[in-house]
Order: C-alpha cells, then sequence, then structure tokens
C-alpha cells in the first residue's frame, strides 16, 4: 500500500428521511472517486454517515412514537443497505451519537472555548428546523418562511452560546486566495468569497431547548448545535480527541475531498475551514459542491408511481446501470436534469449497444474462430493503420482519464473511456474478422485483430471500473484476469499487451441487456 492517504468524505446525511437520489448521487460520486484512487494505489479512506442529532430528529422521533436514539437506530440500517447495494465502498460509516464522535465533539469546543473563541450570548431570531439554520428577519421569504428550502421558520429566544466566526472573516479570504482549489467549482468558489465579503456574523453554537444534542462540557444545559456538532464528524472518524489514535489523525487529516451539495456549501466553506483555524488544525484540501438534480415535470416517478428510490431503479436496470447514468448524463458541478428516458437512453446506447454489444461479440468470437482462447497476435506482426489508430486511442486514455477525475469531470472520464469503446468497435468493423476468418492465409491476421480488440476491452473494463465495479469485474473474470477490484497499478496494467496469450475467454450472458423503452 502507497503512503499517500486520500481521505475523501460525503456529507452525513439526517436521519429524517430514507436514502434518496440525491443522497445517492453524492454518494455514488465519492464512491467513483475512491475507487479511482484506489487502483491508481493510493490508501483510501473513504467515509460516510449519519447526521442524528438536532431538532428535526427529535421531532421525527416524537412523530413515530420513539425516543430519539431508537428512531435513529431503525434508520440507520436503511442508508447501509443502500449504499451495500449501490456497491458503496466506504471504509467507515459515522454516526454522530458514536461516543468516539461524541468525545471529539466535546474536546473541539472546549480547545476554542479555552482559546476564547466562544462566548456567551442571547440568540433572538428564526430558525429552520428541516435545514436546522439560523436566520435572521431580513433573509425570511414571505410569510416568514425559510429562503433556502420555502418552509415556515420558528422564532427563537435564548441564551445562546456563539462562535466568534465574524473575526476569521480575513482569515478565510487569505484561505481562497491561497488554495483556488479548496472551492469547487468555479462559481461555487465566487459565491462564497462575496458572502465572506458581505460580512460574517457570529455563529450561535448551541441550543438551550433542544434535548437532542451533545452537551457542551463547560455547560451542561447548552446542547451543541447541530451543524457544528455535525461538521466535526470529518476529524472524530479519523481520531480526533482519542489519544491512542493521533497517529492516524495526523496520517489521515487533513482530508483531500469533501463532497457536498451546493445546499451546504457555507457550512463547509465558511463554518468548517474557520472552526479548524481557530482550533488550528489544518482545513481539508477541496470542497466541492455538486449541483441538484432536477426531475423534469416528475418524469421519474409519473408513470410508475415511486421510481424515485434507488432501489427501484436499481431492480430494474442493474446497480452499474444506475451509476453510469448519473456520472456520465449529469455534468458534476452543475444541475442537471433526469428522466427515465434519459437513463432508459443511456443504457441501451452506451451500455447495451456500445460496451455490452462489444464484449459480446468480440467474446463470441474468440469462442467460435479460437475456442476461446485468446489468441497470439504474432502470426500477424505488422500494425495496419487501424491498428496503430487503436493503440494510440488506448495509449491516450490513461491520461485524458486522470485529467478528467482530477478535476471531478466524471462525465469528461467516460467519454475518454468511450472513444476506446467506440474505437474498438470502429476497429472490428473495418478490420471484418468474419471475412478473415474465410481463409486459412488470413488466420494469424485475425488472430492478431481479436488480440487487438480484446486488449482494448482489458482496457476499457479498467476505466469503467470506478463507474461500474460489478461489470468491470465481469469483464475481466470472463477474460480469465485477475479480480479487478484488487487492481492498484493502474497506470502499469493500463499499457498496452497485457492480455496474457491462450487465457480462456468466456462468452457469458448480456452485461446489460437492453430495456424495451414501451416497458417502461
Ligand atoms: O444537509 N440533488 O443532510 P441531508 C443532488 N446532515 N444532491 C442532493 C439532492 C438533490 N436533489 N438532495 C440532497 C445535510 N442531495 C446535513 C449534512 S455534513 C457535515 C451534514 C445531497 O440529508 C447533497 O449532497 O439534507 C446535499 O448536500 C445532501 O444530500 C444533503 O443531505
Amino acid at each position: 500500500m502507497s503512503d499517500t492517504s486520500f481521505y475523501l468524505t460525503t456529507p452525513i446525511y439526517y436521519v429524517n428521511s430514507v436514502p434518496h437520489l440525491g443522497t445517492a448521487y453524492t454518494t455514488v460520486a465519492a464512491d467513483a472517486l475512491a475507487r479511482y484512487r484506489r487502483m491508481m494505489g493510493d490508501d483510501v479512506h473513504f467515509l460516510t454517515g449519519l447526521d442524528e442529532h438536532g431538532q428535526k430528529v427529535e421531532q421525527a422521533a416524537a412523530e413515530h412514537g420513539m425516543t430519539p436514539q431508537e428512531w435513529c437506530d431503525s434508520i440507520a440500517p436503511k442508508f447501509q443497505s443502500v449504499w451495500e447495494l449501490l456497491e458503496i465502498s466506504n471504509d467507515d460509516f459515522i454516526r454522530t451519537t458514536e461516543p468516539r464522535h461524541e468525545r471529539g465533539v466535546q474536546q473541539l469546543a472546549q480547545v476554542l472555548y479555552d482559546r476564547g473563541d466562544i462566548y456567551k450570548g442571547h440568540y433572538e431570531g428564526w430558525y429552520c428546523v428541516p435545514d436546522e439554520t439560523y436566520w435572521t428577519e431580513g433573509d425570511l421569504g414571505e410569510g416568514q418562511t425559510c429562503p433556502q428550502c420555502g418552509r415556515v421558520v420558528e422564532s427563537v429566544r435564548e441564551d445562546n452560546y456563539f462562535f466568534k466566526l465574524s473575526a476569521y472573516a480575513d482569515e478565510l479570504l487569505a484561505l481562497y486566495e491561497a488554495n483556488p482549489g479548496f472551492v469547487g467549482p468555479e462559481t461555487r468558489r465566487n459565491e462564497v468569497l462575496s458572502f465572506v465579503k458581505g460580512g460574517l456574523k457570529d455563529l450561535s453554537i448551541s441550543r438551550s431547548n433542544v434535548k437532542w444534542g451533545v452537551p457542551l462540557p463547560w455547560d451542561e444545559t447548552h446542547t451543541m448545535y447541530v451543524w457544528f456538532d455535525a461538521l466535526i464528524n470529518y476529524i472524530t472518524a479519523v481520531g480526533y480527541g482519542d489519544p491512542a489514535r493521533a497517529d492516524e489523525f495526523a496520517r489521515r487529516w487533513p482530508a483531500q475531498v469533501h463532497f457536498v451539495g451546493k445546499d451546504i456549501i457555507r457550512f463547509h466553506c465558511v463554518i468548517w475551514p474557520a472552526l479548524l483555524l481557530a482550533a488550528g488544525l489544518p482545513v481539508p484540501k477541496t470542497v466541492f459542491a455538486h449541483g441538484f438534480l432536477l426531475t423534469k415535470g416528475e418524469k421519474m416517478s409519473k408513470s410508475k408511481g415511486n421510481a424515485q428510490s434507488p432501489q427501484d431503479l436499481v431492480a430494474k436496470f442493474g446497480v452499474d446501470a444506475y451509476r453510469y447514468y448519473f456520472l456520465r448524463d449529469v455534468q458534476f458541478g452543475m444541475d442537471g436534469s433526469i428522466s427515465m428516458e434519459a437513463m432508459v437512453q443511456r443504457i441501451n446506447g452506451d451500455l447495451a449497444n456500445d460496451w455490452g454489444n462489444l464484449c459480446s461479440r468480440l467474446f463470441n468470437m474468440v469462442g467460435k474462430y479460437f475456442d476461446g482462447q485468446v489468441p497470439d497476435p504474432a502470426g500477424a506482426p505488422l500494425l495496419t493503420p487501424e491498428d496503430t489508430v487503436l493503440r494510440e486511442i488506448a495509449l491516450a486514455l490513461p491520461g485524458r482519464f486522470a485529467a478528467a477525475m482530477d478535476r471531478l469531470d466524471y462525465a469528461g472520464s467516460l467519454e475518454a473511456t468511450w472513444d476506446l469503446v467506440k474505437g474498438a468497435n470502429r476497429y472490428i468493423e473495418d478490420s471484418a474478422p468474419w471475412n478473415l476468418a474465410k481463409s486459412e492465409e488470413t488466420m494469424g491476421r485475425l488472430g492478431a485483430v481479436l488480440y487487438n480488440a480484446l486488449e482494448a476491452v482489458r482496457i476499457a473494463a479498467l476505466f469503467c471500473a470506478p463507474a461500474m465495479p460489478l461489470t468491470s469485474a465481469e469483464v475481466w473474470q470472463r477474460m480469465g484476469l485477475s479480480d479487478i477490484r484488487t487492481v492498484t497499478d493502474l497506470p502499469a496494467q493500463s499499457a498496452w499487451g497485457h492480455l496474457p496469450v491462450g487465457n480462456t475467454v468466456v462468452k457469458g450472458d448480456p452485461l446489460f441487456p437492453r430495456i424495451d423503452k414501451d416497458a417502461e
């Protein structure tokens, strides 16, 4: 394992809801990066988890006649099982009600208190319970509604403890200036900059009327504001607050990427780094905020009722097709419309026709012409122009893929991969193996053509693996190769000519059955 720690996180999701397309979107995207970095040999640590405290959870539990802890315990397995279904390869799953977290949160609060960054004050203003966010009168929409979610806010009058957020504005601006990659994408960076330049107010970090939370260590009549508690999960999960895990914390922190949606950018790009700066801890390398998934005119659910859940879509299309669609069809960082039509089109076009069909017909020909064994390309040593073109596409892919993934441009990374998939299909058309098979004299060339096409498939499967781990593993297995999920040397593996001659190739069932449009 390499020395390079690559620590990445998703938001910890509220337990007032079960996993849905939005939370699954962030989690799948983070998973694809985690898988890619593992393939690059990094020592990856991928964290997701649950945000279990606060007024909203207190209320949800009461509505269901449960204690808050019982409520959380009933929701947590639902997240874990959906993440398993979606092949999420998280290394840890943190719940903010765990002692390891509560201990660390209390420690951080105490550090800030001791440094004089927390003081007691009085809060009078508005609070949106679903968003767990404080608002001032001037922020509100018509009818005293939350400017973010549009729901009616509550009036709050409490003695609270405040964090001196306003004192960190200059340091935050210096941070954004010195680290242009701290907030991504660029549009979000501008939003954060103008927010901070507009002036920061101190932040209430405790609630005296909410019982379901971590008590402040110096005043147990207050519980911590749920966002203060939640943000700190990113460090408590990797050992902050536990002397026995000091080495682990030093190795893992700071994180490489926090994946978040654009709705929670201020918490992650303003409050979180200010808390870390105040505590004298390093800030994360990047907070990347993706856009919202939008369903045009309820297309996802209209005809089929409840097709909105990840489970329903996976049952219909399979997990790899699900993951591929969201990563390929929505430009990561922008809002994106999703629809059943677009999903079926991607599955039938890119997956069934281009990729699945390439594997089927190629493996079929190897079975038919070479008894299911990888032929020796040495029978036709000369490179034709078609051979050269195919190899060049394959040689360019690792660099193009890496550049796209470094920008978290999943669509771009898959587009680069599809150049090879399409190139291989074209290569087969142009080389017409079925004609070469007609004469003994061209059998050498036939072997070379099939070898080259198989090699393109082997390499394409490698680059499909972060998005589509199951089918890539299946393709490698059908080619007699090792478990693709154990690859940690992607650059070496993606060099041309690794496919062993004589490997057994089996055709198998279609990787991606075509979806009958009328059935949808
Ligand atoms: O905010 N499109 O949790 P949450 C894309 N507990 N992504 C979406 C989405 C949509 N329509 N809807 C939700 C919280 N998401 C806090 C986080 S972190 C310290 C605490 C995704 O359950 C997106 O990542 O409301 C968004 O930021 C997140 O779910 C909000 O999840």
